[in-house]
């Protein structure tokens, strides 16, 4: 390689070392707790993350078993945290669907699931 094309180059490598390196919010914990068992359906399902969150561009939706939405569709944002109200929605596996808008503007998003019942 050249050493022109090198010093093209080092600014653009800099920006994607600089880019890994920066924390995003990352989902930090969940109550129910990731993958966990509780023994009847929660309430509600709430996020905390590693950065605060900007409340309009950040949400939760959760799904029973039967792949039905069972959250009030509300979620709401305090911090670095979020929760959504939920409706009974039977046993089995619940799938937690997150995606936020952080502070420092950028998005991330994942899902997680949790069991219901025996
Ligand atoms: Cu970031």
């Amino acid at each position: 390689m050249r050493l022109s094309t090198l010093i093209l180059l080092a600014p653009l490598l800099l920006l994607l070392v600089a880019g890994d390196a920066s924390a995003h919010a990352e989902l930090d914990r969940a109550e129910p707790r990731v993958g966990n068992k509780v023994a009847s359906p929660p309430r509600a399902v709430t996020l905390w993350f590693t950065q605060k969150l900007e409340p309009a561009f950040s949400s939760i939706t959760v799904t029973n078993a039967a792949g039905e939405r069972v959250d009030t569709g509300k979620t709401r944002v305090n911090g670095s945290q979020m929760s959504v109200s939920l409706r009974a929605g039977g046993s089995g596996t619940y799938r937690v669907n997150w995606h936020v808008l952080s502070v420092d503007t950028h998005t991330t998003e994942g899902n997680f699931t949790f069991q219901v019942g025996q």
